[in-house]
């Protein structure tokens, strides 16, 4: 009986050993044959040199200034306010390098006020920040004041939100109807970009 049962169990497991392999090869891949005829060949270009998709090109802005010229280059001008050292002779002082700017307080309105010493017919205003990138994009908002007499002072442009986009040159123009005056004040209420109002430059244009 022993031996019976001994053979039995060999048999047994000789079965499902069996069994096993089986089923192993019954759930192998079946080896995929491709054919040349449903293969088609796409060659690459030889790149030799760094190469950017058409869509992520960007457009290279071409800076055009206001017609006429900036008459308010280097003459006096007065802040309300300015921030630690930003103060407003940076604003007109011809350069919109590192520290070259005025920054107000985040007491608005900051008011930004050039004397142009005589009166003087205008036609655009331009504000520009640093032009480099590190100098993010940012909207400000703006009005436009005129005054004879540097104290009584005129709405010119109403109070707009202006975006300042390195990729257009960090810069804004305000054209407008061509006024006599010898006073011009930016007023600004709002900044995303700082606490304050800031300008690199303002500038005002004469034909
Ligand atoms: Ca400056």
């Amino acid at each position: 009986m022993k031996i019976l049962r001994r053979i039995l169990i060999a048999l047994l497991l000789i079965a499902n050993a069996a069994l096993l392999v089986y089923v192993l090869n019954g759930i192998k891949e079946p080896p995929q044959e491709i054919l040349a005829e449903n293969v088609t060949t796409v060659s690459a270009p030889d790149q030799t040199e760094a190469q950017i998709h058409p869509d992520f090109i960007k457009e290279e802005f071409v800076m055009v200034l206001p017609e006429g010229v900036n008459i308010a280059a280097k003459k006096p001008i007065k802040a309300n306010a300015f921030t630690d050292v930003y103060a407003e002779n940076r604003a007109n002082d011809g350069s919109t390098d590192g520290s070259s700017y005025w920054e107000g307080t985040s007491e608005y309105p900051n008011l930004l006020t050039v004397d142009l010493e005589n009166p003087a017919k205008i036609q655009t205003v331009r504000v520009a920040l640093n032009p480099l990138s590190i100098w993010g994009k940012r909207t400000q908002t703006i009005a436009v004041n005129i005054s004879s007499d540097g104290e009584n002072f005129t709405e010119l442009v109403k109070m707009k939100q202006y975006t300042f986009d390195p990729d257009e040159g960090n810069q804004i123009q305000i054209p407008f109807d061509e006024v006599e005056t010898r006073y011009v004040q930016l007023v600004f209420t709002e900044n995303s970009g700082a606490v304050g109002g800031q300008v690199a430059e303002f500038e005002v244009y004469s034909k």
